[in-house]
């Protein structure tokens, strides 16, 4: 297909293919996609001695190894990425590499891509990695944008794309609000599957901002949403796993034969092991349960904005006894001007073609032209319940809110039906959306990366995380799009960078600013709660309480789990012993390069 074709293509959509848009947001993704080609100029690049082959294996032995596969699992069930890479865009995203990479695009990228059909498959597909040595990267949908997508950490790896054959929701049970999903299910297609079954009424999923991503993958990434359920890891109930030798196991009340409460109590009897299986690389997730929210009987959007930058600090003071004891009942958000200007989805160059960041008093008169007028900061948030006890809670709210000078509540009868707190209601009642895509063409070849810290929801720390992203986002001329995502005790600070993925200096400029924001933030205390690949040796090196205790231990439980380290290597900062000391860390220092030098011979 050329790129013309690409283009003009249309979205591929549910339930047709797995990982499609619900034909509810047709109109709106095919919008979303017209607009991001439009601003997209990268050429593909010819490619040379494909494929790529991972370290450890020679390049016959490998393509015998890969000729075996096919026998295994069917000749169309194994891709050779031979073909020039392919960046497509949110919804027609690539398997094999990250199509937003802040790298050179053939650092992380894969050598082949199997599609295991069943979990007997994926044990096969193990069996086989580990009799060749060959690295594998499992993927769900390989829609974690900002964080690498689908792209392995290590070169060369196999995809192992487990969303494109299992991808079946197993079970919804409608009297105890529980699922049971395979891989493959998305955020669209479980509410599509509600809505079919006419349940949606009756319960509701818990979506992030986009909800295209694998209710498995982004929970095992522990992953946010915006209901009462925002916290996906803790909403989730029983796994099935395939080890890193092949053996299958079912944690929680799954390891009782006959059990009826797999998707009910999550814990079972003995070591609770699911902590290990997420954000890591000790085995590869092929089912999993998650419980679904009964609906509260009502609920109501608000939007408050705030008009000083430093009116955060008092804000983030009221809200957090609000938040811990539940009159503030989801995880919010706090959000900033310049990333609502940016979800205009129109490009930076509509508002300032000067060098630097664009200045505020440019992004401050861009939102008094806006519906919700100018502002520094935005809150969204939602009331749950029948409107009586909504009126309680808001009224709480209010009273609270407007100690701030300036505060603003924003009436939603006077915002238009495209306006951006349309979106954040969806989402806040489990409808899934790809609004959020639209800042992503702020920049020309539009890409995103994100600097993720938690914090305690303490206005002193808010401020010192903002001035800290101000002054790096300055010191690199990028722009700062900060939000706030509030949970119970603590909040994510989400920063995404957006870049022009076809511009090198622009790459360069991002990636020191963010190896930037993650040291300067753990030297005052915080620490990211998720990376992109290229950030994970960094991130995971912050966390190195009396002499890096946790990744030892990390590293005994990788090398008793994958004694052949044939699992994502390299994933979360975990290398397994085959691979250690031979510098396959990526830092400050080793550049952009992604390999090490060599794999212990086996
Ligand atoms: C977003 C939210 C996240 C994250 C990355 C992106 C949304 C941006 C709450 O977690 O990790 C608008």
């Amino acid at each position: 297909m050329s790129f013309a074709e690409e283009a003009k293509s249309d979205v591929p959509t549910l339930p047709g293919t797995h990982s499609g848009i619900p034909p509810f947001l047709l109109e709106k993704a095919r919008r979303a996609k017209a607009g991001i080609f439009e601003g997209r100029t990268k050429p593909q690049k010819e490619r040379q001695r494909l494929p790529v082959v991972p370290q450890g294996i020679e390049r016959d032995d490998f393509l015998k190894a890969l000729a075996e596969l096919k026998e295994l699992l069917g000749d169309g069930n194994v891709e050779i990425n031979d073909k020039p890479l392919r960046d497509g865009w949110y919804m027609e995203h690539p398997n094999t590499h990250d199509m937003m990479t802040i790298l050179d695009e053939e650092e992380f990228v894969a050598s082949a891509v199997v599609y295991p059909g069943s979990t007997e498959e994926v044990q096969q597909v193990v069996l086989w990695a580990n009799k060749h040595r060959v690295p594998i990267f499992p993927i769900s949908m390989g829609r974690n944008l900002g964080y690498g997508g689908a792209a392995p950490r290590v070169r060369g790896s196999v995809t192992v794309d487990l969303g494109r054959r299992m991808n079946k929701i197993l079970d919804i049970n409608a009297e105890d609000y529980t699922c049971l999903v395979e891989p493959g299910v998305s955020f669209y297609a479980l509410y599509e599957a509600l809505k079919e079954r006419g349940l949606e009424e009756h319960m509701w999923i818990d979506t992030p901002d986009l909800g295209g991503g694998s209710v498995i993958g982004n929970t095992v990434d522990r992953g946010v949403g915006y209901t009462p359920y925002g916290d996906h890891w803790a909403c989730h109930s029983g796994l099935e796993v395939v080890l890193p030798t092949g053996e299958v196991i079912r944690t929680g009340m799954g390891a009782l034969p006959n059990n009826n409460t797999w998707q009910a109590f999550p814990y079972g009897f003995g070591p609770y092991s699911d902590g290990i299986f997420s954000q890591s690389n000790f085995g590869i997730v092929t089912k999993m349960g998650m419980t679904l929210m009964p609906n509260p009987g009502g609920y109501e959007s608000f939007m408050y904005t705030f008009p000083n930058d430093d009116d955060l600090a008092q804000l983030i003071d009221i809200i957090r006894p609000l938040r811990i004891s539940n009159i503030l009942e989801n995880v919010a958000q706090v959000r900033h001007v310049t990333q609502y200007i940016a979800a205009s989805g129109h490009p930076r160059s509509k508002f300032y073609t000067g060098p630097g960041p664009v200045p505020q008093d440019v992004i401050r008169a861009a939102a008094a032209e806006t519906p919700v007028g100018d502002h520094a900061w935005a809150y969204y948030g939602m009331a749950y319940g029948p409107a009586h006890i909504r009126a309680h809670k808001l009224a709480l709210i209010d009273r609270e809110f407007r100690r701030i000078p300036g505060a603003r509540r924003i009436d939603p009868a006077t915002l238009p039906a495209d306006e951006y707190f349309w979106s954040r209601d969806r989402v806040a009642r489990g409808v899934p959306d790809i609004h959020e895509l639209r800042w992503v063409n702020w920049a020309p070849n539009g890409a995103h990366i994100a600097f993720s810290p938690v914090s305690p929801i303490r206005g002193a720390d808010a401020r010192r995380l903002f001035a800290l992203g101000r002054r790096l986002h300055d010191k690199y001329g990028i722009d700062f799009f900060p939000a706030f995502c509030v949970g119970l005790r603590e909040m994510h600070l989400i920063v995404e960078i957006v870049f022009d993925r076809d511009d090198a200096a622009n790459k360069a400029a991002a990636l020191a600013c963010l190896r930037d924001l993650v040291d300067e933030a753990a030297r005052e205390g915080y620490g990211e709660y998720r990376t992109h690949l290229v950030l994970m040796d960094q991130v995971a090196g912050t966390y190195s309480w009396n002499d890096g205790a946790l990744m030892k231990f990390n590293e005994r439980l990788k090398d008793a789990l994958d004694p052949n380290g044939i699992l994502a290597p390299g994933r979360c900062g975990i290398w397994p012993r085959r691979y250690r000391g031979r510098g396959w860390e990526m830092t400050r220092e080793s550049g952009e390069r992604s390999e090490g030098n060599g794999v212990e011979p086996a």
